[in-house]
């Protein structure tokens, strides 16, 4: 799947709803992703085609890499593009069965040395095998908060020296007065996209329980008390943000 690719369009949250329950992965969600996903992270183009481009620099050959919830497999399809590396396998995994099924139909259809395994599982129990690149693209906000630094330790003990974590997350700020700008110019940047009024506040409260953020400080701690060296953020869209995390060549 490319970002662009067209899908259903993502009317989940038209209509008025009695309750909203929390989101979920569902076949509901997973039958309108692309549109969904495209409309609502600022940059997501850019991140996908960017995560390809990294692989040409930093995948091994002979190495594993591992695209941590992949939903429909957009980062892994253009890894498996941009990659010239030979003896390359993506691991595409995700918890979400209906995610998963239909990843794997994305993959079938798409041509390429690269094989992906599409696996379903949650990342808090998987295990992992030495890597050269893993992607966690907006996958950490969805995981309980207490589990976020064993998955992240697990990435970087995997990790063969020189190998690459990219992580993108939606993030909070300390600074209420930035957090409140940052939101609204979010939320702008969602009706400019097409989403009412009505389906941004409905979305925004079945997200409340479910998706826990993180301030970048946060992060770039979590990530440096794993063992990772060069940490570096070379995206930034509103409150969407996406770093680079290298482990040292010389690490053990
Ligand atoms: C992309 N990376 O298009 N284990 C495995 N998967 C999980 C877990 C978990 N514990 N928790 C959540 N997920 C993709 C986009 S979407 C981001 C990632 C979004 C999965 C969940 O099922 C979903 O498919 C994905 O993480 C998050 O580049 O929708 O904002």
């Amino acid at each position: 799947m490319k970002p662009n690719q067209s899908s259903q369009r993502d009317s989940v949250y038209a209509q008025p709803l009695n309750k909203v329950s929390d989101f979920a992965f569902d076949t509901k969600v997973a039958d309108v992703f692309p549109d969904m996903i495209s409309r609502s992270i600022p940059g997501y183009a850019t991140i996908i085609d960017t995560i390809g481009r990294l692989a040409t620099r930093y995948v091994k050959p002979n190495s594993r890499v591992y695209d941590l919830g992949c939903s429909l497999g957009a980062a892994s399809l253009s890894i498996k593009q941009h990659c010239r590396a030979e003896g390359v396998e993506i691991y595409a995994v995700d918890n979400s069965e209906a995610m998963v099924e239909r990843c794997q139909n994305y993959v079938n259809a798409y041509r390429g040395d690269i094989p992906v395994q599409v696996q379903c599982a949650d990342i808090a129990e998987l295990s992992m095998q030495p890597c050269s690149m893993v992607v966690l693209n907006f996958t950490l906000q969805f995981v309980p908060q207490e589990q976020r630094q064993a998955i992240i330790q697990k990435i970087y003990d995997q990790l063969m020296p020189g190998g690459l974590l990219v992580i993108s997350e939606k993030v909070k700020h300390q600074d209420p007065v930035a957090d409140s700008l940052l939101i609204d110019l979010y939320h702008e940047f969602k009706r400019n996209n097409g989403y009412s009024d009505l389906e941004i506040s409905q979305k925004r409260a079945a997200l409340e329980n479910v998706m826990r953020l993180n301030t970048p400080e946060e992060h770039i701690q979590r990530l440096t008390q794993a063992g990772f060296t060069s940490v570096q953020e070379w995206f930034r869209c509103f409150n969407f943000t996406s770093w680079i995390a290298i482990k040292n060549d010389e690490a053990k």
